[in-house]
C-alpha cells in the first residue's frame, strides 16, 4: 500500500518518465537484455534514493529484471511529487513525497522494510544505517547493498572499518562511470538548475564561491565560470586546492570569500562550512545554498540567531533580514539545491550512474552470498561496459590497440 501526496499527478508523471527514458539509452539496453533473463526474479529491493524521472526509470528497470521493489526518497525535499504518483499508480510499492518531516522521512524508509528486502539500494546510507541498528532481525535475509553517494560510502567504509557491517556493500559511486560524470557534469549543472530557478540571477560578472573541490565542485567551478562567473574556490585539501589554482580560479579561505562573493554553493559533505560569522561578513542580497547529501554544510541556527526576519520570495528561497537591514539569501533551506529546487542531475548522466546501480545489484543477487561483509568497488570490466554502450548510444567510435601494440605495452625489452 503506497503514500504519496497526490495520485491525480500520476499522468503528468509518466511524461516525464517518458521523457527520461528517451535520454537513458544504457539503461534500455540492460532492460533489454535482462527482462528475457530476469535474473533479480525472487530479489526484494528495498530503494532509499532521490524520486526523480530517472529514479523512476531505475525502478522499473529493476521490475523488469524480475525484482519486487519498496521505495522510500532519500532526502525531505527532493521527491518530485508527480513522480512518486506515477509509480505509485503503476503499482510499485512507494513511500515518498515533498516536505517529509524528519519522523515522517524515517517511518516511509521503517515501511520498505516490511517486506523483508534481499536487496538495498541507498543514497547516503540511512537505509543501510537503519537496518542495521533497529532492524538486526533482517539482517539473515539481505545478500548485499548498494550505495550512491560520496557521503554514504564515507559511512559505509567507517561501517566496514568497524566491523560492523553485516552485509557486503557495492559502492556504486566509485565506480568511474558514476563518479566522473554524475558528480561532475551532473552536479555542475543540475546545481547551477537550481539556483538559477530559485533566483535567475545572473551568473555573469558575480563572484561565485564553490566550497569544495572534489568531483561536485570541479563540476560546479566549470560551469559557473562558464556563465561567466568569477569563481572563487575554498578547501581544506591542499592538493584539491592546488589543482583548484591551476585550473584557473581563486583559492582563499572562507573567512576571506564571504566577504567577496555574490552566491555561495557548499559541496564538501562536511558540516559547518558556512557559519555564523560568514554569514555576518556577507554582502548585502548574497545568495547561499548547499549541493552537499545532508543540510549541515550551511550553519543555518547561527544564521537564524543573527537575523530578525526570515520570508519566502520565491519558491525554495527565503530572505534573512539583519538588524542593520542586510538581507541574506538562503535556497532550498540548505538542503541539496538541485535535487530541491531543480529535477536533479540530467538523464543522460544519470544513464550510467542507474546501470551501475542496476548491474551491481544483479552481480549481488547472484554472489553476495559468497562476498565478505565490506564494501567492493565496481569491476573495471562493468566500468568499460557501461562507457562502451554509452558511447555505442552516442554514436561515438574509438581506436583499439593492435596485437603488436598490445604486446609492445608489456615489452620491457622495446628499448627506445
Ligand atoms: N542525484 C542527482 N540527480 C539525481 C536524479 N536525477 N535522480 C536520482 C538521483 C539523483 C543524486 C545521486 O545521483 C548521487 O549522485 C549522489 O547523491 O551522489
Amino acid at each position: 500500500m503506497s503514500k504519496v501526496a497526490d495520485l491525480s499527478l500520476a499522468a503528468q508523471g509518466k511524461l516525464k518518465i517518458e521523457w527520461a527514458q528517451a535520454h537513458m539509452p544504457v539503461m534500455a539496453k540492460l532492460v533489454e537484455k535482462y527482462s528475457a533473463t530476469k535474473p533479480l526474479e525472487g530479489m526484494r529491493v528495498a530503494g532509499c534514493l532521490h524520486v526523480t524521472k530517472e529514479t523512476a526509470v531505475l525502478v522499473k528497470s529493476l521490475v523488469a529484471a524480475g525484482a519486487e521493489v519498496s521505495w522510500s526518497g532519500c532526502n525531505p525535499l527532493s521527491t518530485q511529487d508527480d513522480i512518486a504518483a506515477a509509480l505509485a499508480e503503476e503499482g510499485v510499492d512507494i513511500y515518498a513525497w515533498r516536505g517529509l518531516s524528519t519522523e515522517e522521512f524515517y517511518w516511509c524508509i521503517e515501511q520498505t522494510l516490511k517486506f523483508r528486502p534481499t536487496l538495498t539500494l541507498d543514497d547516503g546510507a540511512d537505509l543501510i544505517v537503519l537496518i542495521h541498528n533497529k532492524h538486526k532481525e533482517l539482517l539473515e535475509d539481505v545478500v548485499g547493498g548498494t550505495e550512491e553517494t560520496t557521503t554514504g560510502i564515507h559511512r559505509l567504509k567507517a561501517m566496514a572499518d568497524a566491523g560492523d557491517l553485516k552485509y557486503p556493500l557495492i559502492a556504486v559511486n566509485n565506480a568511474q562511470t558514476k563518479w566522473d560524470f554524475d558528480n561532475v557534469y551532473g552536479t555542475g549543472q543540475s546545481s547551477l538548475d537550481g539556483i538559477l530557478r530559485a533566483s535567475n540571477i545572473l551568473l555573469a560578472g558575480k563572484t561565485f564561491v564553490v566550497a569544495g573541490y572534489g568531483h561536485c565542485g570541479t563540476g560546479i567551478a566549470f560551469r559557473a565560470s562558464g556563465m561567466g562567473s568569477n569563481v572563487v574556490v575554498t578547501e581544506i585539501d591542499a592538493v584539491k586546492a592546488l589543482r583548484a589554482k591551476m585550473d584557473g580560479f581563486s583559492v582563499m579561505p572562507m573567512d576571506e570569500a564571504a566577504k567577496v562573493g555574490d552566491i555561495f554553493i557548499t559541496a564538501t559533505g562536511m558540516k559547518d562550512v558556512i557559519v555564523g560569522k560568514h554569514f555576518e561578513s556577507m554582502k548585502d542580497g548574497a545568495i547561499v545554498c548547499n549541493t552537499g547529501h545532508y543540510d549541515v554544510e550551511l550553519n543555518l541556527p547561527e544564521l537564524k540567531s543573527l537575523s530578525v526576519e526570515r520570508r519566502e520570495v520565491r519558491p525554495n528561497n527565503a530572505e534573512y533580514v539583519f538588524e542593520n537591514g542586510k538581507k541574506i539569501f538562503v535556497l532550498a533551506e540548505g538542503r541539496l539545491v538541485n535535487l530541491s529546487a531543480a529535477e536533479g542531475h540530467p538523464s543522460e548522466v544519470m544513464d550510467m550512474s542507474f546501470a551501475n546501480q542496476f548491474l551491481s545489484l544483479i552481480r549481488l543477487a547472484r554472489e553476495g552470498k559468497n562476498l565478505e561483509n565490506k564494501v567492493y568497488d565496481v569491476s573495471l570490466e562493468q566500468d568499460a561496459l557501461v562507457a562502451e554502450t554509452k558511447l555505442e548510444a552516442m554514436g561515438v567510435k574509438i581506436d583499439k590497440l593492435s596485437p603488436e601494440q598490445v604486446t609492445y605495452l608489456t615489452d620491457y625489452n622495446a628499448g627506445t
